[in-house]
């Protein structure tokens, strides 16, 4: 419990943020794959305890992935807040989406990371790819 409290008491770190969430999808390239993944979060202002909808585009290069299943982990940076993980649905046109909620945190926190885990089904990789997206809630 203290040290639950103790992470608790901490302030964000506004330099982490890597997603201005509030202007559109954020597009990361997955380190040392030619992979190209937009993230976009609605609706917009992005606030905790609402129901909301991710979604995830991977594009680019000769890897984009077919048959992928794709998961978001999210998390704040340097703070335990429970597991959430979001498994998302395939759409025909290749992006994949999904629902779930952000959790106030009752530090007033508002950094969240998303972590988008994508791993082809073919076993043709050894482990997923991965992107993180860090970005802001208006509360
Ligand atoms: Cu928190």
């Amino acid at each position: 419990m203290l040290l639950f409290l103790a992470a608790c008491g901490g302030r964000d770190d506004n330099a982490l943020v890597d997603c201005d969430i509030n202007s559109g999808a954020c597009v990361k390239t997955v380190a040392g794959q030619n992979i190209e993944v937009a993230f976009d979060i609605v609706p917009k202002p992005v606030a905790s305890m609402k129901r909301l909808g991710f979604s995830v585009r991977p594009g680019g290069g000769p890897a984009a992935v077919p048959d992928t299943e794709v998961v978001l982990d999210l998390s704040m940076p340097g703070m335990y807040m429970h597991d959430n993980r979001i498994r998302l649905r395939p759409n025909a046109d290749g992006s994949y989406e999904g629902e779930g909620v952000l959790p106030r945190c009752t530090s007033g926190r508002r950094l969240w990371k998303a972590e988008v885990i994508m791993q082809r089904k073919d076993g043709k990789e050894k482990g997923p790819a991965r992107a993180s997206f860090i970005f802001r809630v208006d509360r």
